[in-house]
């Protein structure tokens, strides 16, 4: 099975999403200040890598070019995670701007392997958007980690590597989008097809959104995947029990990890692995440059 035999857990962080509104959930993080003070929790608390969704001053979703920039920066600055821009954004997005997240140089992001329904809505990924963000990763030298909502993903995965060859880093990384309301159910069984069906040596994660974040992270680390947890994919702890903060949700697939003898890995390791380009600035380049 592709991913077996990992001795350490990557756990990436989804901790804002683009669906949620601030109001519904008060420690949502939507400010700069915020999703960077929520960062470095999560890192002190075993995260490795960060999916961000920027919101603007209204704390409505958006794809701006200059908040883009400024949140990689913000976070390369308080963190070493590695900071994985979604390419996916909020529904309606277009398709320019989505491949205009590359701009802001990025050390990964979300690539969405097919169309899907999503709610009452239509997430569109036509095969020749996907084609031409794929290219756009190569170019950018842009880890990509592709989103599986669905089988068909999987299939489309297969022949973007076929059509393009592979991606930057050399390490296809996939994760398991479970849940939606029109993707794949966040079932043991759906999970074991789909990492079934996935190319030769790639590694996965898994997210479950909503009620299913427990039985889909409980089912990847026993299937030997890595784990995507955050306010992104669930507001729900437990059965009546909301989430406190992302660091809560990080915290709890720390544990489940360990327990589950493949404790979380590190940013250090986790770079090395996917092949991320070290994109950190020497230290004084910076203010060398505005001298
Ligand atoms: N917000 C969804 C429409 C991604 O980040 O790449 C798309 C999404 C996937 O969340
Ligand atoms: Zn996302």
């Amino acid at each position: 099975m592709p991913g077996m035999g990992s001795a350490s857990t990557l756990i990436t962080v989804a901790p804002t999403g683009a669906e949620t509104a601030k109001a519904d959930a008060p420690t949502l993080p939507v400010t700069l200040g915020e999703l960077v003070a929520a960062a470095e929790a999560c890192q002190a608390a075993g995260a490795a890598m960060i999916h961000v969704h920027v919101r603007d001053d209204a704390a409505r979703p958006t794809l701006d070019p200059i908040r883009l920039r400024d949140t990689v920066a913000a976070l390369r600055e308080r963190t070493s995670l590695i900071v994985q821009l979604s390419t996916g954004g909020a529904i309606g997005d277009s398709y320019a701007d989505r491949l205009g997240v590359l701009d802001a140089e990025p050390d990964a992001c979300s690539l969405t392997c097919g169309t899907v329904n999503f709610g009452d809505d239509v997430f569109l990924n036509p095969w020749p958007f996907v084609v031409d963000l794929y290219r756009g990763t190569q170019e950018s030298q842009v880890v990509p980690e592709f989103e599986l909502f669905d089988l068909g993903h999987v299939a489309t995965l297969h022949r973007l590597l076929d059509v393009c060859g592979p991606p930057y880093g050399g390490h296809v990384h996939c994760d398991l989008v479970m849940g939606v309301p029109g993707g794949m159910p966040g079932t043991p069984q759906a999970l074991v097809a789909a990492v079934a069906a996935l190319p030769a040596g790639a590694s996965w994660s898994a997210a479950g959104v909503g009620r299913t974040a427990l039985p889909v992270m409980l089912t990847a680390l026993a299937a030997g995947g890595h784990l995507r947890v955050g306010m992104e994919d669930t507001l729900s702890y437990a059965r009546g029990v909301p989430v406190q903060d992302n660091v809560q949700l990080v915290e709890r697939a720390a544990q489940a990890a360990t327990l589950a003898q493949r404790p979380p890995m590190t940013v250090g390791q986790a770079r090395t692995w996917l092949g991320v380009k070290d994109r950190h600035a020497p230290r004084g380049a910076h203010a060398e440059g505005v001298r």
